[in-house]
C-alpha cells in the first residue's frame, strides 16, 4: 500500500476556513494557525482549493495566473510557510489544478480574443455561429449556452462552466506544454500532489455536434460529448509521462459521469494515469434525471440504493484501481443534512456518516466543518447567496422566468453549494471567530452552538469521533486493504458490511434512520464481536441486539471461520 491509499485527506475552502488580516475572506496565513487543529483530529494530507489570481467569478476556479497566490490569501512567502508547517508536522499538501478552463481575464484569453490569428487564439476553441446562433446547443453548466459571442471577430467559445471561463484547447501542444510547466513549477517547490478539477472533460468530441433537446431548458449539457472524450487517455498518459512519474505524489481526477470500469482503466496501478478519482453515482441518488436540470432537484432515494452504488465502487475497483471516499465537497450540501438527519439526531447521524466515510475501501476526504457536524446554510434572502450557479439559477428562474421565488429558495437550501461554503465557526462570539472584519458569506445562523470551541470542549462530540474514526483506520489494516461484503443488501434501513483482511474481520453496522432496529432475525452479532468504536456504545461494552436511531458500530471478530456465523 502507498501512502496515499493509508491516508486521510481534508479539504480546505480558504475563503471561509480563517481570515488572518480582517478582509473577510479567509487566508493562508489563517490556515496555517491551524495546522494543530488539524494535525489534532489526524488528517495526512490537505487539499487546497484554488488561492492562485482569480477573476473572481467562480470561487478561485477562474484562475488569471497559475504560478502566484492571489493577494487577499497572502503571498508565496505565506504558502511556503504552509507548506513548511505541514511538512514539520508530517502532513503533506495537493494543490487543485484547473486546467480545463482559465479565466477569460487570463493573459491567455486577452492575447486569444484580439485576432483570429493570434498566437493564442488556438489556447481556446473557437467555431464561427451557425444561423444567426452558437455553433451548437451545448449548455454550460452554470445555465444558458456554453458558447459566447466574442465581437471583436464575430467568433464563439466554448465554456463548458460561466461565461467567465473559456476552455482549453487541449489538441493544442502548446497547451499541454504549458499545463506540464506549470505542474513542475509547483511540483518543485514541494507539493504532493493534485486535486484535478473536471479533468474528464478536457477532450471534446470533434465537430461539437448537438445533444438532444432539454425537457424546457434550450441548452442541454452535451455531456456524451465532452466527458471521457476520446482523446482524455492520450492526454492523461502524457501528463503523467512528462511529470507526474517523476515524483512521489498523489492525484486525484474530478471525474462525473465515469463507470468502475473507465475508473479502473484511469486508476489501474500500473498503467492508469491517475492514482484515484473522485465517482458521482452516489451523488445522483437524490436527483431527479428525468428534470431539465437534476443536480437542483430532491428526490427521495433508499438506502438499499445507497449501498448498491457504493457497494458497486468497492467490489468492481478492489485490486484493480482505488476509491476516493467523499460525502460532501465545496459544490454540493452538507452531508448530515443530505443524508443524514439535522435536526434532533444530527449528531448521531454525523457521526454515522463519518463511520461510514471511514470504513470503506480508498481514500476517505473530509470537508472542511463536517469535523463539527454543520448543517447546511438556508438564508431567507438571495441577497445572502454569493454562488455564481445559485445566482444564475436565481436570474433564469425567478428574475428571467418569473417562476415561484419561494420554490427557487428551497432548491437552493437543498443543494446550494453556498451550504458548504459558510465561514468555519470557530468560536460562538462575533463572527464566529472567522474575521474581525465583515465576512465576504454569511455565517451559518448554527454558529453560536456549533463551532470548534464548543465541540473541542465536548468529548463526545463530532470532532472526537472523527479523530477516534481516523485512529480506527490507521490501526486496523482490514479497512485499508480488506475486501467489502455487503451483509444485508436488501434491508430496508440497516447497512450492514464486512472488511476482511488476511486474519482480521471488522463488521460495520449502521442503522440508517430516526428508528430503532431490533437485530434479532435480521442479523447475529457473533458472541466473539468486540466493539471498537460506536456512537452511542464505548468500546468494549456489550451493546443489546437493538440499534438505537443512527446508531452506528464497528465490531473486530478474530476470524474468518467464526464470521461465517453471520449467514
Ligand atoms: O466542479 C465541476 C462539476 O462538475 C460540478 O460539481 C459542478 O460544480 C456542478 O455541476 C455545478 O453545480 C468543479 C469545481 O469543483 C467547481 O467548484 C467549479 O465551479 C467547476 O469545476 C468549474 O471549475
Amino acid at each position: 500500500m502507498t501512502w496515499w491509499q493509508r491516508s486521510v485527506v481534508y479539504q480546505i475552502y480558504p475563503r471561509s476556513f480563517l481570515d488572518s488580516d480582517g478582509d473577510g475572506v479567509g487566508d493562508l496565513p489563517g490556515i496555517t494557525s491551524k495546522l494543530d487543529y488539524l494535525h489534532t483530529l489526524g488528517v495526512d494530507v490537505i487539499w487546497l482549493c484554488p488561492v492562485y489570481p482569480h477573476g473572481g467569478v467562480d470561487g478561485g476556479y477562474d484562475i488569471t495566473d497559475y504560478r502566484n497566490i492571489a493577494p487577499e490569501f497572502g503571498s508565496l512567502p505565506d504558502w511556503k510557510d504552509l507548506l513548511a508547517g505541514l511538512h514539520a508536522r508530517g502532513m503533506k499538501l495537493v494543490m487543485d489544478l484547473v486546467v480545463n478552463h482559465t479565466s477569460d481575464q487570463h493573459p491567455w484569453f486577452l492575447e486569444a480574443r484580439r485576432s483570429t490569428d493570434n498566437p493564442y487564439r488556438d489556447y481556446y476553441l473557437w467555431r464561427p455561429g451557425e444561423g444567426g446562433g452558437p455553433p451548437s446547443n451545448w449548455g454550460s453548466h452554470f445555465g444558458g449556452s456554453a458558447w459566447q459571442l466574442d465581437p471583436a471577430t464575430d467568433e464563439y467559445y466554448l465554456h463548458l462552466f460561466a461565461t467567465e471561463q473559456p476552455d482549453l484547447n487541449w489538441e493544442n501542444p502548446r497547451v499541454r506544454r504549458e499545463v506540464y510547466d506549470l505542474m513542475t513549477f509547483w511540483l518543485d517547490l514541494g507539493i504532493d500532489g493534485f486535486r484535478m478539477d473536471t479533468i474528464n472533460m478536457l477532450s471534446k468530441v470533434p465537430g461539437f455536434p448537438d445533444t438532444a433537446p432539454g425537457a424546457d431548458y434550450a441548452y442541454p449539457l452535451a455531456e456524451e460529448h465532452f466527458l471521457n472524450g476520446p482523446e482524455l487517455l492520450t492526454y492523461l498518459r502524457e501528463m503523467r509521462a512528462e511529470v507526474l512519474s517523476k515524483y512521489d505524489v498523489m492525484t486525484v481526477g474530478e471525474t462525473p459521469g465515469v463507470s468502475p470500469d473507465a475508473a479502473a482503466v484511469l486508476t489501474d496501478p500500473q498503467t492508469g494515469p491517475l492514482n484515484m478519482i473522485f465517482q458521482f453515482d452516489h451523488m445522483a441518488l437524490d436527483k431527479d434525471p428525468a428534470s431539465a436540470r437534476p443536480r437542483w432537484t430532491t428526490v427521495p432515494y433508499s438506502v438499499p440504493e445507497l449501498k448498491t452504488v457504493l457497494g458497486r465502487w468497492q467490489t468492481e475497483l478492489h485490486g484493480r484501481g482505488w476509491n476516493s471516499l467523499y460525502l460532501s465537497n465545496h459544490d454540493v450540501p452538507r452531508l448530515v443534512s443530505r443524508y443524514g438527519d439535522d435536526g434532533a439526531s444530527r449528531v448521531p447521524s454525523a457521526k454515522l456518516l463519518a463511520t461510514l466515510l471511514f470504513t470503506l475501501q480508498g481514500t476517505p476526504y473530509v470537508y472542511q466543518g463536517d469535523e463539527l457536524g454543520i448543517p447546511n446554510a438556508k438564508f431567507t434572502s438571495i441577497d445572502d447567496y454569493r454562488d455564481v450557479d445559485t445566482l444564475n439559477l436565481y436570474r433564469e428562474d425567478v428574475i428571467e422566468g418569473g417562476r415561484d421565488p419561494a420554490g427557487v429558495l428551497e432548491m437552493i437550501h437543498n443543494k446550494g453549494r453556498d451550504n458548504a461554503r459558510t465561514p468555519m465557526p470557530w468560536t460562538g462570539g462575533e463572527n464566529a471567530g472567522f474575521t474581525t472584519g465583515t465576512p465576504w458569506i454569511p455565517l451559518n445562523p448554527t454558529f453560536r452552538d456549533i463551532n470548534a470551541e464548543t465541540v473541542l470542549a465536548d468529548p463526545d462530540s463530532v470532532y472526537w469521533y472523527y479523530r477516534d474514526l481516523i485512529r480506527l483506520r490507521r490501526e486496523h489494516p482490514s479497512i485499508v486493504e480488506g475486501r467489502y461484503d455487503d451483509l444485508r443488501p436488501e434491508h430496508p434501513t440497516l447497512y450492514a458490511y464486512l472488511r476482511t483482511h488476511a486474519q482480521e474481520q471488522l463488521l460495520v453496522l449502521l442503522n440508517f434512520g430516526g428508528q430503532a432496529l431490533d437485530l434479532d432475525g435480521v442479523l447475529d452479532i457473533p458472541a466473539n464481536a468486540a466493539l471498537l468504536l460506536g456512537n452511542y456504545a464505548a468500546p468494549g461494552e456489550v451493546p443489546a441486539g437493538v440499534l438505537q436511531p443512527w446508531e452506528a458500530r464497528v465490531y473486530v471478530t478474530r476470524s474468518a471461520e467464526e464470521m461465517g456465523a453471520l449467514d
